[in-house]
C-alpha cells in the first residue's frame, strides 16, 4: 500500500503516477513493436517519485534556472524518461505515435537537442556522472540550491569513467548531486553480479565516501524515504540510492522472459500487456 504523499497538494497517488508511466511507456513500445520495455516498466516507480515526489520543476518551463536537473545517462531508458515527462506534462502525449520515428522529438536514444526536459544526449554509457559532477559544481558556484540527479544503470558500474567521477564527486563535496543507480541486475548480454558488480553495492560507494542507501525500487514508500533521506542528509558527501528493480515489473508474462534488455512483442501481446495493466489500475 502506498501511503507516500505526492508533491504540490495534488491528490493523485505515487501508484497512480507509475501506473500511468508504465501505460504510457507500453504504447510507446507498441508503436515500434519492441523496445527497451523491461527497463521502463522496471524504473516507473523511481521515475514516479522522482517527477511527483522529489524534483523541483516548472512543466511549461522546462528550461527554469532553479530547475533541479535530472540527467539519464542511459539514452537506452529514453521510453522511460519520456513517459514520465509526458505524465508531468512537460512532453505532450498526442506525440506518443512518434516515438522513435525520424523527425520525432522522442528518439529511441535520448538526445538533449530535441526534447524538452532532456538535459543531456546519454546513451554512450559511463559518462552522465561525469558530466553530472561538473553541472553540480556549476550550480554550487553560482550559488543556485538546485539538486543535480543523474540516473544510470548497474551496466554502468563496468565503466571506469563512472569511478572516476565517483571519487571526484567527493573530492568536490558534492552534497548536490544524488546518483540513482537502477539495479535491475541485467546487461545487455547476461546478469550485472555475473559481470563486474558482484560486490555489496552500497558499501561500495560508502567506502569511497558517499551517503549511499540501497532499496527495494519497487517499493513506493521505500523509495520515497530514500529520496528524503538523500535530500536531507547533512553533511557535504555526495548520495547514492541504490534501487534494486525488477525488468518488466507489473507485466507478469513479461517478467518471466529470460532476456529483457530488449524485448520483442507480438502485436497481440501488447493489447494483453495493456489489459493486465489496466485491470490493476490504481486510485
Ligand atoms: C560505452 C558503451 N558501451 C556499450 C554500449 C552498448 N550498450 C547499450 S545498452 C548496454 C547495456 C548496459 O547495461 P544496462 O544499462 O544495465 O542494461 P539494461 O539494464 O538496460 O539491460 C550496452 C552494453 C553503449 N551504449 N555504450
Ligand atoms: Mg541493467
Amino acid at each position: 500500500m502506498n501511503t507516500a504523499t505526492p508533491k504540490g497538494g495534488s491528490n493523485v497517488s505515487l501508484a497512480r503516477r507509475a501506473w500511468a508511466i508504465r501505460r504510457n511507456a507500453l504504447r510507446m513500445g507498441e508503436v515500434q513493436g519492441q523496445g527497451y520495455i523491461g527497463q521502463a516498466l522496471g524504473v516507473a516507480d523511481v521515475l514516479a517519485v522522482s517527477y511527483f515526489h522529489a524534483l523541483n520543476y516548472r512543466a511549461a518551463e522546462p528550461e527554469w534556472e532553479g530547475r533541479d536537473r535530472f540527467l539519464l545517462s542511459i539514452g537506452h531508458y529514453a521510453i522511460a524518461l519520456y513517459a514520465a515527462m509526458i505524465e508531468a506534462g512537460i512532453l505532450p502525449e498526442d506525440e506518443i505515435g512518434t516515438y522513435g520515428m525520424d523527425d520525432s522529438r522522442m528518439p529511441m536514444s535520448g538526445m538533449a537537442a530535441y526534447t524538452p526536459g532532456m538535459e543531456i544526449t546519454g546513451g554512450s554509457l559511463g559518462h552522465g556522472l561525469g558530466i553530472a559532477v561538473g553541472m553540480a559544481l556549476g550550480l554550487k558556484r553560482k550559488k543556485n540550491p538546485a539538486f543535480v540527479y543523474n540516473m544510470l544503470s548497474d551496466g554502468e558500474l563496468g565503466e571506469g569513467s563512472t569511478w572516476e567521477a565517483v571519487m571526484s564527486a567527493v573530492q568536490w563535496k558534492l552534497d548536490n548531486l544524488i546518483a540513482i543507480v537502477d539495479f535491475n541486475d541485467q546487461q545487455a548480454d547476461g546478469k550485472t553480479t555475473a559481470a563486474l558488480a558482484n560486490v555489496p553495492e552500497a558499501g561500495r560507494w560508502s567506502a569511497f565516501g558517499w551517503f549511499a542507501q540501497e532499496v527495494d525500487g519497487n517499493d513506493m514508500d521505500a523509495v520515497v524515504a530514500a529520496f528524503d533521506a538523500a535530500r536531507a542528509h547533512k553533511g557535504d558527501q555526495p548520495r547514492v540510492i541504490i534501487c534494486n528493480t525488477k525488468m518488466c515489473k507489473g507485466i507478469p508474462f513479461l517478467e518471466d522472459r529470460e532476456i529483457t534488455h530488449f524485448v520483442r512483442v507480438e502485436p497481440e501481446e501488447w493489447a494483453r500487456a495493456l489489459n493486465i495493466l489496466d485491470e490493476g489500475k490504481p486510485q
